[in-house]
């Protein structure tokens, strides 16, 4: 087909234009066209290629997936070898690093170090020559891995060919392959529905997925790619720094961590590892530590290599946040709505920088997919504040006495029977308050700071009062004299008062926080303060059937329901009132229709990370002063909060003018608007 024939330049429009939206998409996060667009481009590409099949192009986007199933991965040797990196665990091993690094370049001063999240995923080899991917290998023994070019492929996020200019002739990139954890997440449960075995953790779905022997089951998954840094390079230069060099990547269409950063010396390096050890939890995808490199090329090649490692990058590793252990029993706890948990016993461990002893099993549909037994080696996962989780059991080392878990089926603390609701994996305790387990439960969270803020009045002393059955229920707490505290254990005279003086406190207080005090379920403090706010008093809110309930911003069917069915029973309607005759009071809110909120109007876009709240919280705040929270920028966009790591959103914000405001000034607002 001739050059310039007409099919054949729009065969080359098109696939101009998608591997334009495909860069801005899977490695922006910054779509320009609706996803129906693009499908709409892809099609066309796909019906000009099909009638004129002339028209293919290896790195053409719609040859991603393509190639029969391989019988094996063929071997193939690294231009150049693929290093391993050199750990370190605690400060003073880093600072340790870093006086080798300057004793062996003769200096006092302090190193400029690049840092970079350590992905936790599976390192690959990328090769280009003239801007078109050739190979994609893994890194195998170092010297040679596997050819997964036909895998890597299919991962969008990888360029089939490269954006920008000045590609040297040939260009091997390195980076690591992951799975984020929602994709991860995602994949489980659908594994689980089909009643296939799911993955254990993020990293070995990723190492699981490029295993695969047939493409398109690779093409499945949701595999991302880092890069980190530069192999093998040949007809080109690349620039003098490693920080330089990632960014020159990302020019030419790679993705790269949002969270590089240059530093001077140990501090900054120890004040960079902290800020994202502070944040690990809330990435969306997995770390387990951070690589310092000494930043200057130049110092690279003067520092050289020992055996298989660098001299001049180290990984400074993050807490393990998997470790292996032996569950020793399995209890069965009652939570404030009768929910029964199962909860592992475990022989202590040290995991995620804690000692652990207990997991939770969520529930009999849990251990049941865990296939776990009394007497197991379990692993054990504790991310950030998340509670610990058993991950898998490692069956090879069962027992023979290993038993079997059995769920009761009646409640453990009142003997009634226990119930699975339709379509919900809890089981429950039908006994309502008059289990003693659901009683206490509901108390100490009725008395907890941030609902009813009684000080003084902890889980231990709640249990202590129900089981002298001095109170049963809220309501009692407001009878209860100084005589009968005086006569608890470890509870003086002048700590009886104090509690008495922070029941009579607590008489006074807002809705929001009696709403949460009350404990309907799905009902946090969030959803507790815009129920408050949309219908300002408590009789409104009682008068709201499902559907008015469903208006309020956040509220959905599920939600909804579960406030309707709380105020439909005259029990929980005597506690109310009940509460309110000892005394229990606020004041109403003044309604305001959404068009008079402050922010009404206008549109927010939230871009980098925050450090003193999620983007969740950000998003919610903002709307709750009735902002829109928009995902892209744009003319409309009345202001950008941009955080660090802060990318393309913050540069076209900045191309068209829009305010762009930092996290100081963010919180600022808020307050002001408060
Ligand atoms: O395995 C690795 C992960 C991340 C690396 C690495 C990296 O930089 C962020 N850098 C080097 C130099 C090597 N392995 C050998």
């Amino acid at each position: 087909m001739p050059e310039y024939s007409q099919e054949f330049l729009r065969a080359q429009q098109l696939r101009s234009e998608l591997l334009r939206h495909n860069h801005r998409y899977y490695v922006l996060d910054d779509p320009e066209v609706p996803d129906a667009e693009y499908d709409r481009l892809m099609r066309e590409l796909q019906a000009l290629e099909e009638r004129f099949p002339e028209l293919i192009i290896a790195d053409s986007p719609t040859q991603r997936v393509g190639g029969s199933p391989l019988d094996a991965f063929a071997e193939v040797a690294h231009l150049r070898p693929m290093l391993s990196l050199d750990n370190v665990f605690d400060a003073e091993e880093f600072a340790a690093f870093d006086r080798r690094v300057r004793e062996r370049l003769k200096t006092t001063a302090e190193v400029e170090y690049s840092c970079e999240p350590k992905y936790d995923g599976i390192a690959i080899s990328l090769i280009y020559r003239k801007g078109v991917l050739e190979r994609a290998a893994t890194r195998g023994d170092g010297n040679a891995g596997e050819d997964i070019t036909l895998n890597v492929r299919t991962i969008k996020s990888v360029p089939l060919r490269l954006i920008g200019e000045g590609h040297p002739e040939l260009l091997e990139v390195r980076g690591e392959i992951y799975m984020p954890k929602a994709g991860f997440e995602q994949l489980n449960r659908r594994a689980q529905e089909q009643g296939t075995k799911g993955f254990v953790n993020p990293r070995n779905a990723a190492a699981g997925s490029l295993r695969q022997l047939d493409p398109k089951l690779t093409a499945s998954r949701p595999l991302m790619l880092c890069a980190y840094g530069v192999g093998e390079v040949q007809g080109g230069e690349l620039p003098g720094r490693h920080t330089d060099t990632l960014r020159q990547l990302a020019a030419w269409g790679f993705s790269i961590t949002r969270d590089l950063q240059e530093a001077l010396g140990v501090n900054e390096c120890l004040s960079f590892y902290q800020r994202l050890q502070a944040k690990r939890a809330d990435l969306p995808y997995d770390i387990d530590g951070v690589v310092f490199k000494v930043n200057s090329l130049e110092l690279q090649v003067a520092l050289g290599f020992v055996a298989k490692a660098p001299r001049w990058a180290v990984a400074f590793k993050f807490p393990a946040q998997e470790e292996m252990t032996t569950l020793r029993a399995v209890e069965f706890q009652v939570g404030r709505t009768g929910s029964i948990t199962p909860v592992a016993r475990l022989e202590p461990v040290f995991v995620g920088g804690v000692t652990v002893s207990n997991a939770t099993l969520h529930n009999s549909d849990e251990i049941e997919r865990l296939g776990v037994k009394v007497g197991d080696t379990v692993i054990i996962r504790r991310a950030g504040d998340v509670i610990p989780q058993v991950v898998s059991v490692v069956l090879s080392k069962r027992p023979t006495s290993a038993q079997e878990i059995c769920f009761p089926a009646t409640c453990p603390v009142c003997g009634s029977p226990v119930a699975r609701v339709e379509g919900e994996a809890a089981v429950r305790c039908t006994g309502g308050l008059i289990c003693p387990a659901q009683r206490k439960e509901a108390i100490k969270h009725y008395a907890s700071r941030q609902a009813m803020d009684i000080e003084g009045l902890g889980d231990k002393l709640v249990d202590a009062l129900v089981e002298k059955g001095l109170i049963t229920s809220m309501e009692d707490l407001y009878e209860l004299t100084a005589e009968q505290l005086a006569g608890l254990e470890r509870m003086g005279k002048k700590s009886a008062q104090n509690l008495l003086d922070a029941l009579e406190r607590s008489k006074s207080t807002t809705l929001p926080k009696f709403l949460f005090a009350l404990g309907i379920r799905d009902v946090g403090q969030a959803t507790a303060a815009t129920l408050a706010k949309h219908f300002g008093s408590l009789e409104n809110l009682l008068a709201a059937d499902e559907l008015r309930l469903q208006e309020v911003q956040d509220v959905g069917p599920i939600v909804a329901k579960r406030v309707a069915t709380f105020f439909a029973d005259p029990r929980n309607l005597d506690v109310i009132q009940g509460l309110r005759e000892h005394g229990v009071h606020w004041a109403d809110i003044a309604v305001m229709p959404r068009e008079t909120l402050p922010l009404a109007g206008k549109t927010y876009v939230l871009t980098g990370n925050l450090e003193s709240m999620t983007r969740e919280d950000a998003k919610a705040r903002l709307e709750a002063f009735g902002a829109k929270v928009a995902g892209s920028v744009s003319k409309k966009t009345d202001c950008v909060v941009a955080g660090p790591g802060a990318g393309s959103k913050l540069s076209k914000a900045e191309s068209l003018g829009v305010p762009v405001i930092d996290e100081a000034a963010f919180l600022k607002l808020l307050e002001q608007l408060a």
